[in-house]
């Protein structure tokens, strides 16, 4: 009796929580704290956690890219990080992935990418979406894993590996908010990500949509890593102690 009314109530809860996801977004899987919010004006935007405690969502587009021809791709983006709670954290990645359109890795530092889903021990961290190549956009530090609490990374195979970290404008110190340069400041930043088929390229800009020059150029093999010329695209983020809203607005191929 007692395990039928658990399974009940599991069926229930399973029932409003899809109840009150927006379904005006079809071609986007969205996994665990990942919603689409209506903006003015019609628009969708991406909240992929809410500022509250120990959060990971993730959100794919259900077609698969193919890469161009040469392997190469290019990608335009918003992000917002907003309303910190406690401490700032701890941010999100864009994801290339060949798992499947359900990935999702744990809570905190794992951003949502790293670890498996509802851990929170990370960094270290095992498991995390793989095959996998990412941009990790991460506001908290977590020493000695993090160079500081703002910067921009190449991740791989789930793993917050931090390959070729660089800091938005030099600035760090953000917590528990920024100002200029700093990506949890709640203004939009806009991305730009390309990859030429030996690089890959990304670019940002607090509160402007003029690209400046590239923050990372980082030779690596996308193909080779996800084991083939295709993948799904989208992104993941957490909050652990901290929090704040992780938005994505206005995502695009091609370049602008
Ligand atoms: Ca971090
Ligand atoms: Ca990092």
């Amino acid at each position: 009796m007692r395990i039928t009314n658990a399974v009940t109530a599991m069926l229930l809860g399973a029932v409003i929580a899809a109840a009150q996801a927006p379904t005006s977004f079809p071609g986007w899987t969205l996994n665990g704290s990942a919603t689409m919010e209506e903006m003015q004006g019609g628009d969708l935007r991406l909240l992929l956690t809410p500022n509250q405690t120990a959060q990971a969502g993730s959100a794919f587009v259900n077609q698969p890219i193919s890469f161009h021809a040469g392997n190469t791709f290019s990608y335009t983006f918003q992000f917002q990080m907003t309303d910190p709670v406690f401490e700032a954290s701890d941010g999100m990645t864009f994801v290339l992935q060949t798992q499947g359109l359900t990935a999702v890795g744990g809570n905190g530092g794992c951003l949502g990418y790293a670890g498996a889903p509802q851990q929170s021990n990370c960094p270290p961290a095992t498991g995390g979406i793989s095959p996998s190549v990412a941009v990790e956009f991460d506001d908290y530090d977590n020493a000695p894993y993090d160079i500081n609490d703002n910067h921009v990374a190449i991740l791989t195979d789930g793993q917050v590996n931090d390959l070729d970290p660089q800091t938005p404008y030099g600035v760090t110190n953000c917590q528990p908010t920024g100002g200029f340069g700093c990506m949890n400041n709640g203004d939009i930043w806009y991305v730009w990500i390309d990859y030429d088929g030996m690089t890959l390229h990304v670019a940002l800009a607090d509160n402007s949509d003029v690209r400046p020059p590239n923050l990372i150029n980082y030779a690596i093999d996308i193909p080779s890593i996800l084991g083939r010329s295709s993948a799904y695209v989208g992104f993941t983020a957490g909050t652990g102690e901290g929090s704040e809203n992780h938005y994505v607005m206005d995502f695009k191929p091609g370049r602008p």
